[in-house]
């Protein structure tokens, strides 16, 4: 799926800004028709955000159900002629969207865009009314799953089945953008990097019949290979390669007709083979983080100054990765981390398919089943699937993004998991045979108990040794780990395994000259610890620390303020762990 952006031929106009916003508790508002007129009893608020923490009222925080925005577009009178389109970069967790009366769109899904074509609702120089009805709800069968519960005084709660705060709204960009009528759909790029004859093969989708050019130009503007038609293998002599932490980008320029598209390239290839993780025919050792779109006041928003510094402190600590636990994130980011080197593991929004985790979170009845049509059902599975052909769609283009996670940690024990997973899988592989698909362990699902990881490229483990077991004790902690560890690494020689999670939560200031869990010294110690288990066994190929920073949660007896794993706090200052991690990983290739 193509981003909007501009080129000669393509103009665009970004929606951002302040608009109007109310709640909608009672879902009254598709019954009154909120859409045909100004909302009632609307306020201010800021696109993108998520709107829980900009206004001072538990209702708007902890609302469940429909919110409504709305602004006032005006079509440039330039763009008469042309195809024109909204997108919206995420509208989290579903939408239905109005242009003055008529529905024109909605998507389900909260982490990737959507757009539509609007070419036979407007007229270039004419103004409209968006409305956009907003959904926050987690059901079973959404990605991520959650439940709604009806309180006797008859108000809804959200129980969602994962570790982080359910920020809901317009946390990206909005967009009106102008194409010409005849123009480019997609473009699909695959690269093989090698010294002497490296390889772009591309695909162009278009609409309509007409000729097809496509030049891949050097940063320095040189054409380096073209060709003609929608599809074919560019053949490039001599590449300057991709590389983690050196990034180069060429440009493809397509032309087709009157239309032309410009898409960056990074020439890489990729293996996981032989218990190794190669990028460019070179062993890689993933350090980093999972991490959270999470910052104060904007929440889910995506916001260009908090990730230049993100990415800022992250190069500060010597990392040169980290997954986007756990859903997609702004495309903006995977931008950035082509144009920085950064490696990516993208991931799905599959989090909480795990009665063990939720049950003990919520206590209250659970199906007993986890997998079955009470709980996580073929309908999860199909929206699971979207999900991750939407995932795919978006970011198959980027160059950091090395692998896709399809999940994080669910039960794969239960009958039914194989079922679940396995077609989830294949379809992954089949949708991209170029990248290594995963799908992220949970600690207490053993390698003889987990029922696909067989079906896996790369095995990641999240494991909380010394937190959630044998916290306090880090010798014992440590024991356990490099036991665990050495068992997955028998069963599969030749997987290779990357520790996506660990870690212990920490109070920013909590000293203790003996490491205690909570202070610093204990979350030092314990990444310390951790980093001789990891080097001691030859088929680890990278370790993610959880977090980069605190993050908010929902609120429970579990969390202070929050998780506090972050080895940033939540403005990006740091725990003693930072300068461990720094010291290590700024010495480790
Ligand atoms: C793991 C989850 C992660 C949590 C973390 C924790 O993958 O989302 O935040 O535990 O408990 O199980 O801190």
């Amino acid at each position: 799926m193509l981003k909007p952006i501009q080129t000669s031929s393509r103009e665009r106009l970004c929606l951002d800004g302040i608009w109007r916003f109310c709640l909608d508790a009672q879902d009254r508002g598709l019954k009154e028709r909120w859409f045909s007129g100004a909302l009632p009893a609307a306020r201010d608020m800021a696109v993108p955000a998520s709107y829980n923490d900009l206004i001072p009222d538990a209702a708007v925080r902890d609302h469940v159900g429909t919110v409504w925005y709305q602004t006032e577009i005006r079509v440039p009178a330039s763009w008469s002629g042309q195809r024109i389109v909204l997108r919206f970069d995420s509208a989290t967790h579903r939408a239905t969207v109005w242009l003055n009366d008529a529905e024109i769109t909605s998507h389900e899904g909260g982490y990737t865009p959507f757009d539509v074509d609007v070419t036979n609702h407007v007229a270039a120089g004419q103004t409209y009314r968006l409305s956009v009805a907003v959904d926050n709800r987690l059901h079973w069968w959404s990605i991520p799953p959650g439940r709604v519960l009806t309180l006797a005084d008859g108000r809804q709660k959200q129980q969602v089945f994962h570790d982080f705060f359910n920020y809901a709204g317009l946390h990206r960009s909005v967009w009106l953008y102008a194409t010409p009528k005849i123009y480019i759909a997609d473009v699909t790029v695959v690269t093989h990097y090698a010294a002497k004859e490296s390889k772009v093969e591309f695909k162009v989708e278009a609409l309509g019949q007409t000729n097809t050019h496509v030049a891949l130009r050097d940063v320095a503007g040189a054409v380096v290979a073209k060709a003609d038609g929608t599809s074919g293998t560019l053949v490039v002599e001599g590449a300057t390669p991709w590389q983690p932490g050196k990034a180069y980008l060429y440009s493809l320029e397509v032309t087709y007709g009157t239309d032309v598209y410009t898409l960056p390239v990074g020439i890489r290839s990729i293996e996981a083979v032989n218990g190794e993780f190669r990028i460019n025919g070179k062993p890689f050792y993933f350090k980093g983080f999972g991490m959270h779109e999470d910052h104060g006041t904007i929440g889910k928003a995506h916001s260009n100054a908090h990730m230049v510094n993100d990415f800022a402190m992250l190069d500060w600590m010597g990392a040169n990765s980290f997954r986007t636990s756990h859903y997609p994130y702004a495309e903006d980011i995977l931008d950035y981390a082509d144009r920085t080197g950064m490696v990516v593991i993208d991931e799905t929004a599959a989090v909480g398919m795990n009665l063990e985790i939720a049950g003990k979170l919520f206590g209250g009845e659970f199906p007993k089943e986890l997998y079955s049509e009470d709980a996580i059902s073929s309908r999860t599975q199909a929206t699971h699937l979207q999900a991750i052909k939407e995932l795919i769609a978006r970011d198959k283009n980027h160059p950091c993004v090395v692998m896709w996670s399809i999940g994080n940690e669910p039960d794969m024990r239960p009958v039914g998991s194989f079922e679940y997973f396995a077609p989830l899988i294949a379809a992954t592989k089949a949708l991209d045979p170029t990248r290594p698909v995963t799908l992220v362990n949970v600690m207490f699902v053993n390698e003889d108990d987990d029922t696909t990881a067989h079906l896996l490229d790369v095995l990641c483990l999240n494991r909380y040794w010394g937190w959630y077991v044998q916290g306090g004790d880090l010798q014992s902690a440590k024991a356990a780990l490099h036991q665990d560890l050495k068992k997955w690494a028998k069963k599969y020689p030749d997987k290779p395994m990357i520790i996506t999670e660990y870690g212990a939560d920490t109070l920013h200031g909590l000293h203790s000259v003996v490491p205690v869990m909570w202070s610093e010294e204990y979350q030092s110690e314990l990444m310390t610890l951790h980093g001789e288990v990891f080097d001691d066994i030859p088929t680890v190929v990278g370790e993610h620390v959880w977090n980069f920073a605190d993050f908010a949660t929902q609120q429970g007896i579990m969390r202070v303020g929050g998780n506090r794993k972050g080895v940033l706090t939540r403005e990006r200052q740091p725990k003693m762990a930072a300068y461990t991690l720094r010291n290590r990983w700024k010495n480790k290739s």
